[in-house]
C-alpha cells in the first residue's frame, strides 16, 4: 500500500469517528393519531422511535394543542389506567412502539377536533448522551383506524 493510500484512509477513518459523535440521530416511523369523537378535547398519538444512541425525549409540544405529554396505560384490576410520565427514554439502537394500549402521547387540549386525512404537528426536545439538545418535528397523520401492520 503506497504512503499516499494510508493517508487518505486514515484522514476517512478521523473524519468518520469525529462526526459518528457529533449527534445523536433518532429515527422516526409511521406516526398517526385516532380522529376524535365529537366533544372530545384530547387526543392520542402512535409512532416507533428509533435512537442511534441513549436519549430522552425532555419536552413535547403541538401548535394544535395546549400541551402534549407522554403517558402509559397499564391494566390494573381490569381497569386501564394512564398515566403521564415526565420523559421518555429511548434506549440505543432499540425501537420504542407508542402505541394503542400502551405507551403514547397525549394531546391535550385540542384547538379544534382531529380529521381523519389532517396532519397534526408534534415538536419533540431531545436530549443525547452528549447532553446535546436537539428538536425534531413529527407530522403525525390523523386517521379513522389504527394502521395495519
Ligand atoms: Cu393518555
Amino acid at each position: 500500500m503506497s504512503f499516499l493510500r494510508t493517508t487518505a484512509m486514515l484522514l476517512c477513518l478521523g473524519f468518520f469517528a469525529a462526526s459518528a459523535h457529533a449527534y445523536t440521530t433518532v429515527s422516526f416511523s409511521r406516526p398517526w393519531a385516532l380522529a376524535t369523537k365529537p366533544g372530545q378535547k384530547n387526543g392520542a398519538a402512535y409512532m416507533e422511535l428509533e435512537a442511534s444512541e441513549a436519549a430522552v425525549v425532555t419536552k413535547l409540544e403541538s401548535p394544535q394543542a395546549k400541551a402534549v405529554e407522554v403517558h402509559s396505560m397499564t391494566e390494573d384490576k381490569g381497569v386501564m389506567k394512564m398515566r403521564k410520565l415526565d420523559r421518555l427514554d429511548l434506549p440505543a439502537r432499540t425501537s420504542v412502539k407508542l402505541q394503542p394500549g400502551g405507551l403514547h402521547l397525549m394531546l391535550i387540549g385540542l384547538k379544534k377536533p382531529m380529521k381523519a386525512g389532517d396532519t397534526v404537528v408534534v415538536k419533540m426536545t431531545i436530549v443525547g448522551a452528549d447532553k446535546k439538545e436537539t428538536t425534531m418535528q413529527v407530522d403525525v397523520s390523523v386517521r379513522e383506524t389504527a394502521p395495519a401492520n
